[in-house]
């Protein structure tokens, strides 16, 4: 465990350095996917290969699901599984120049093993898995307080809250407060540090599933809006919460139907 550990965290800074440095020399190429707000660089691809050559060299056996570069499908989760998401929170990458995420998660026969979420530029790095505990850097974490909804923060996404979603409105009523970050990996930083009650969102598995592996090795709970555990195939409605805030917003989101 700890060969593997090491070995990821090493990919993960020596990216996040060519990471900064395109940021220094502002020399990014920007395209559109499926519409205007839908962006990738030439840096979300490079880092993509970049870690699937370092995967590749380090397990030859192993999986690799990652957002970019036609690797975004995969049927078969037996055996080690990397889930890699190499800037989430393109957008911000492209416009703030802050609040992105690199992520990598691994699963061992479809069940979370190792999370790591890296918030480049706060140089914050999240990392853990069931037989080893959270880590905030080099310090371990343990759970954040129990709070209710009417006790914090609620991160959302934005196209959510700006659509049918009623009851979501209505958790953000409760909530102290509405969050809408624009970056998956930053609101589960922050939910997992207890700067968040909970994260309502429309995610992919490469978005929640190193956030997922830290969530739940902390007893915090996630899942799709209907209660379901998530599948690591489709983009799913997603809920992630301190057990309190969980269970009071399931309760309220279970009355929502989908309206697109
Ligand atoms: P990405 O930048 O890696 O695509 C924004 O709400 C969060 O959801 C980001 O983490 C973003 O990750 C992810 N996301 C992916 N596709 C999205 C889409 N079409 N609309 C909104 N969010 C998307
Ligand atoms: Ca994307
Ligand atoms: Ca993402
Ligand atoms: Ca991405």
């Amino acid at each position: 465990m700890q060969e593997i550990v090491h070995e990821i965290k090493s990919w993960i800074y020596e990216a996040s350095e060519r990471i900064r440095a395109s940021i220094a020399s502002n020399q990014l190429t920007v395209c559109t996917k499926s519409d205007r707000t839908d962006l990738v660089t030439n840096i979300d691809k490079e880092t993509q290969d970049f870690l699937m050559t370092k995967i590749k060299n380090f397990d030859p056996t192993a999986k690799v699901l990652g957002e970019e570069n036609n690797q975004n499908h995969l049927t078969d989760f037996s055996g080690t599984v990397f889930i890699v998401d190499p800037i989430d929170g393109t957008m911000n990458f492209v416009l703030e120049q802050e609040n992105f995420c690199l992520m990598i998660a691994v699963y061992e026969e479809a069940k979370p093993s190792l999370g790591f979420i890296y918030d480049v530029v706060k140089d914050v790095l999240l990392w853990g898995g069931p037989s080893i505990g959270v880590y905030r850097n080099d310090e371990r974490i343990d759970a954040p307080a129990n709070k209710g909804v009417a006790e914090g923060l609620l991160g959302v996404n934005a196209g959510m809250y700006g659509t049918n979603f009623a009851h979501v409105r209505e958790i953000g009523n409760m909530a102290l407060g509405v969050r809408m970050s624009g970056c998956a990996g930053v609101e589960l930083i922050a939910l997992i540090l207890g700067k968040r009650i909970g994260y309502i969102s429309n995610l992919s598995p490469w978005d929640y599933a190193a956030g997922g592996v830290l969530l739940q090795t902390l007893g915090l709970k996630m899942s799709n809006i209907s209660g379901d555990a998530l599948n690591l195939s489709d983009r799913e409605f997603f809920v992630a919460g301190t057990p309190k805030a969980y269970e009071e917003m399931t309760r309220l989101l279970q009355k929502d139907e989908k309206v697109s």
